[in-house]
């Protein structure tokens, strides 16, 4: 466990999930050590919600103080809120998360049995309760997680055979991440925000810095099946594998069992 900062008391934050057309009111109270904003990544948010401080929000939230941001997004899709002051400390430190805009009327084919959204984030970890290292020594991240948590840390995912699943990642880190899941081809519905018409096929899915996809699979066979960053450093805790060098860091299992 690391000393991290996170939106009421976690990293990644709280998913936010509304319907589209929907207004949404995020009240910010600032209990960080210096002033902060939050901008919702990708939501068609008017400038007075766009959270960048000296830019679009002239004075961020200092310490103590607390700001409303209300809007109506612009479209449906996948998108994240996160910390637009201070940003190479604030990102880096955890203050993210999902902000999710359903579709009012969901078109029969988007459907999905499960329905998982992943953060993918990189920090230098010095130790136990030890505050995370923004930046690190050589700039290389040693510690890398989904959802806050590195495999080993995390339960698996039972889904069923035939079970249509859906996948969401949000790369909140300043590294690529190369996910790629075992034993079944992804494909990639949207991408930041937008339907991929040509519905791609794919075994591994390129996430930049600040980039989103959806992706779905049907399991067809059981097992228990990984899904991973396939940068090699980045499924090892600090350069250590887990027991009998078994992955860890960015990656989950699905545990597919028969219908
Ligand atoms: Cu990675």
């Amino acid at each position: 466990m690391a000393e991290v900062w996170g939106y009421n008391g976690s990293t990644p934050g709280p998913t936010a999930i509304a319907h589209d057309g929907e207004r949404v009111r995020f009240v910010v109270q600032n209990d960080l050590p210096e002033p902060t904003t939050v901008h919702f990544h990708g939501a068609h948010a008017p400038n007075e919600a766009d959270g960048v401080p000296g830019v679009s929000q002239l004075k961020p939230i200092p310490p103590g103080g607390s700001y409303v941001y209300e809007f109506t997004p612009g479209h449906a899709g996948t998108f994240a809120y996160h910390s637009h002051t201070n940003s190479a400390t604030q990102e880096l430190k955890g203050l993210d998360g999902f902000f999710i805009v359903l579709p009012r009327r969901e078109a029969a084919r988007d459907r999905v049995d499960r329905d998982y959204a992943f953060v993918l984030q990189s920090w230098f970890f010095q130790g136990d309760g030890q505050p995370v290292v923004v930046f690190p020594p050589g700039g290389d991240f040693n510690f890398h997680t989904m959802n806050g948590k590195t495999r080993d840390a995390a339960s698996e995912m039972r889904v069923r055979v035939g079970e249509k699943i859906r996948v969401r990642f949000y790369n909140a880190s300043q590294l690529v991440h190369s996910m790629h899941q075992h034993g079944f081809d992804l494909t990639i519905e949207s991408q930041n925000g937008h339907e991929r018409v040509d519905r791609p096929v794919v075994t591994t899915v390129d996430e930049g810095p600040g980039n989103f996809h959806e992706v779905v699979f049907t399991p067809d066979k059981p097992g228990r099946w990984l899904v991973h960053c396939h940068f090699p450093h980045h499924t090892s805790n600090a350069m250590q594998e887990g027991p009998e060098g078994s992955p860890v860091g960015m990656a989950r299992v699905f545990d597919v069992v028969a219908r």
